[in-house]
């Protein structure tokens, strides 16, 4: 990876992806582009910066000729929840969106990274210990376009040998950047509940089990996925990729480690928690583990005590 271009650096895993990235790899070398006209100033005055519409074939062919982009981290995507609401536009941008980069990099053999989800599973998929290869068959618009995308770079790999990588991401806690639109987002909303009223109305039901990561693990696991020696993967895109998994009182306990008078109701939101019953609620990432040496650092207890710092201290910060 010499001069990368990550589309969607203004949303939630974009954002922090690009500092990680030009810190790797020098703030010249990584190209931001995001929707927003107006984009985080320490984005834009981090490194290059441009807006881009990732279904616009020209305007993305002109920013990789321009810069000799060789590597396209491809974040821009609505997340399940947008998604179920307008699912037309969810399909436009996830897949059209796709489909355009992989032309662009096959055109100018580009390297891919393109995040696929645990919502590429469906309600027919083993919940538990979820293989790496097993039935796949989402009832949401964003599972749908998430295998469909993971097909679409198996595919193109296949015919065009372009190198498209890629992880099933799992809910995704990070304090810096709020996350937009996703059925996991209550692990991120609960703690800036704790910090301030030292309480949260959760919407998704007790009990509701689901894989989540910390970002500095998905940052990493994405860069050594997309440096890891090809010929050490069998399977290259679409990892399974997990660090914790956990239900929303599980979470709360644990937060309750360090605000003991923190407390938590349920008002469920039919919407989220159906997309979330059809979820897994444990993947098997030992594919992963063996194929490029993936390995979580931080696991529920880890995560919430860093959390809870970090924001703290965001917080007396002003
Ligand atoms: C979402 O909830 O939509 C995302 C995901 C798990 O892909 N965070």
């Amino acid at each position: 990876m010499k001069k990368i271009l990550v589309t969607g650096a203004t949303g939630q895993i974009g954002t922090e992806l690009v500092t990680a990235l030009r810190e790797r790899y020098g703030a010249d070398n990584v190209v931001a582009a995001g929707h927003r006209a107006q984009a985080d100033r320490e984005l834009r005055e981090s490194g290059p910066y441009c807006t881009l519409d990732v279904r616009d074939a020209p305007e993305l062919e002109q920013v990789v000729r321009e810069h000799r982009i060789d590597t396209i981290f491809h974040m821009a995507a609505l997340l399940s929840a947008t998604a179920e609401k307008n699912p037309w536009l969810a399909w436009d941008v996830n897949m059209n969106g796709l489909l355009t980069v992989l032309e662009v990099a096959r055109e100018h053999r580009c390297a891919i990274f393109s995040p696929s989800s645990i919502g590429a599973f469906g309600p027919g998929t083993p919940a538990d210990d979820t293989p790496q290869d097993t039935i796949q068959r989402p009832t949401t618009m964003y599972g749908i376009t998430k295998l469909s995308g993971e097909l679409l770079c198996d595919y193109y790999f296949r015919r065009f040998g372009i190198d498209a990588r890629g992880l099933r991401f799992p809910g995704l806690i990070s304090w810096k950047t709020p996350p937009g639109g996703g059925t996991t987002d209550y692990a991120v909303e609960i703690f800036h509940a704790a910090i301030k009223e030292r309480r949260y109305e959760c919407f998704l039901k007790e009990g509701t089990r689901l894989d989540m990561m910390y970002m500095p693990d998905a940052l990493r696991a994405a860069i050594e996925l997309m440096e890891v020696e090809p010929s050490r993967l069998a399977h290259r895109n679409a990892f399974n990729v997990t660090a914790m998994s956990f239900a929303p009182e599980e979470i709360a306990a644990e937060i309750r480690k360090h605000i003991p008078d923190f407390s938590m109701s349920y008002k469920v939101d039919p919407v989220r928690q159906a997309i979330a019953d059809s979820w897994p609620h444990h993947m098997d990432d030992s594919a992963a583990r063996r194929e490029w040496g993936w390995k979580p650092e931080y696991d529920l207890a880890a995560m919430v005590k860093e959390m809870l710092e970090k924001l703290g201290e965001q917080k007396r910060e002003g």
